[in-house]
């Protein structure tokens, strides 16, 4: 592909658009990703606008009764499991078809990018344009019903920390949910045929056999208990506190403190939004390891703290917590973006100090443009510009040599997974903004 790498970064969102909502890669997921989406908003937002917004309002046309975002909104064809596999109309607070979606829900990126697009909306016209705030005022009810959600259903302790029901919503295949997967009775599995393996060069990059039939047996017993979320906190055998997706609720939660000032919303609003990420920084901060300097998940079934060090182990950072200065010491050191094997200082999403670190296997090892982006955003946040820009730079160094793929080996810097993806490409055109570093 020739051009900047602006011009690729566009023509790539351009080429995976379906027509108002972006596949997160064409061939690998031809469908509308979740937290993808989010990402891919912003990405949209410096080309266009209101393609920005119709991206996200694609997602919330699908939102459940109950408010859950669902993770996959169904192209008619393509990624298995496809549409008709989550009977997601088996719980009642599933929508009325169409539109198809899966029944999980991914990390809630979305305030995050509703309120980046409006930043750059009020940029753009010197104040937030009177024809899109009708726009921002139905996308800040989406996402406060989306909030109040993962509240009230996904921490119904109040312990500011979500609880996940499958390893899809979160980092996939990553080790942290060895020993939960392990420990699962899988059942009598219906059939099925794996589609990813065909879009790879390597199946390695992907997850294993057994770990794909523990997805799928986990995706039986949600359907058997109809999404039910009271029944699945309840009975269901994978049950994680997440720290990451725990922080980027925190980190959400902010971004809409600040979106319901400008749409007008009422105090009572803000003082529910204030209070969940209160109580999300003290959830996350009960989940401190001293010696791994990390912040660990909770495995709820097991009884105790998954103690790996990986990136979502920089939780604080994201969270914007006081003393995240911790876990920046941890994010350079040799545990991540201090080995010196490393192509470009970017944080390998396993550390290579663990066992479990496989170099070219999805979330198992290789570094992702998307959680760059997120530890970048973080410390820009915190004021720490310098560092922030050290990151853009290797990251947006990372792409240009390799291209918009979906992961890269940390050592050699080889584009891995899909090449084509949206996100990639998304937080490509978010990093090479002008105003990038200010
Ligand atoms: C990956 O997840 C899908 C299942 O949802 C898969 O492996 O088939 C993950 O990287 C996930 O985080 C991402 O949202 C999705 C689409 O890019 O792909």
């Amino acid at each position: 592909m020739t051009g900047t790498l602006r011009e690729r970064a566009a023509s790539t969102l351009c080429r995976n658009d379906a027509g108002g909502w972006t596949m997160a890669a064409p061939a690998l997921y031809p469908h509308q990703w979740s937290w993808d989406s989010a990402f891919v908003a912003i990405g949209w937002a410096h080309l266009d606008l209101e393609r920005a917004l119709a991206e996200l309002e694609h997602l919330f046309a699908a939102q459940w009764a109950n408010g859950k975002l669902p993770h996959i909104v169904f192209n008619p064809a393509g990624h298995f499991p496809e549409a008709g596999w989550w009977e997601s109309s088996r719980s009642p607070d599933a929508p009325a078809p169409p539109p198809p979606t899966s029944g999980l829900c991914q990390p809630p990126v979305h305030a995050i990018a509703v309120e980046r697009i409006c930043m750059l909306a009020a940029r753009a016209d010197g104040g937030l344009p009177d024809r899109l705030r009708p726009r921002f005022a139905a996308a800040y009810r989406r996402l406060l019903d989306w909030h109040e959600y993962l509240a009230r259903e996904r921490d119904p302790d109040a312990s500011g920390l979500v609880t996940i029901y499958h390893p899809w919503e979160g980092l996939d295949n990553s080790p942290r949910w060895d020993e939960a997967l392990a420990v699962l009775e899988v059942g009598d599995l219906p059939s099925y045929e794996r589609r990813d393996l065909q879009e790879v060069a390597d199946p390695r990059e992907r997850p294993d056999q057994d770990t794909y039939d523990r997805y799928i047996w986990l995706v039986e017993l949600l359907k058997r208990a109809r999404y039910d979320d009271a029944e699945l906190q309840r009975a269901h055998p994978f049950l994680i506190k997440d720290v990451l997706f725990s922080a980027i609720l925190v980190a959400a939660n902010q971004a809409l403190l600040a979106l319901s000032s400008s749409v007008g919303a009422p105090a009572s609003d803000r003082l529910r939004i204030a209070a969940w990420i209160e109580r999300g920084r003290r959830g996350l901060a009960g989940c401190w390891d001293d010696e791994l300097g990390l912040c660990v998940d909770q495995d709820v079934r097991a009884g105790g703290p998954i103690r790996l060090r990986t990136v979502a182990g920089f939780a604080p950072l994201i969270a914007g917590a006081d003393d995240s200065g911790r876990v920046v010491e941890q994010l350079d050191s040799p545990s991540f973006c201090g080995d010196p094997r490393l192509r470009w200082p970017l944080p390998p999403s396993t550390s290579p100090e663990e066992p479990s670190f496989d170099r070219r296997n999805y979330w198992r090892g290789p570094t992702w443009p998307v959680i760059n982006w997120l530890l970048w955003w973080a410390l820009r946040r915190g004021g720490e510009h310098a560092r922030a820009a050290d990151l853009r730079r290797a990251g947006l160094e990372q792409v240009r040599v390799g291209g918009f793929a979906e992961y890269f080996e940390p050592f050699t810097g080889e584009p891995l997974g899909a090449d084509d993806q949206s996100w990639t490409a998304a937080v490509v055109l978010d990093w090479l903004d002008a105003d990038s570093d200010g």
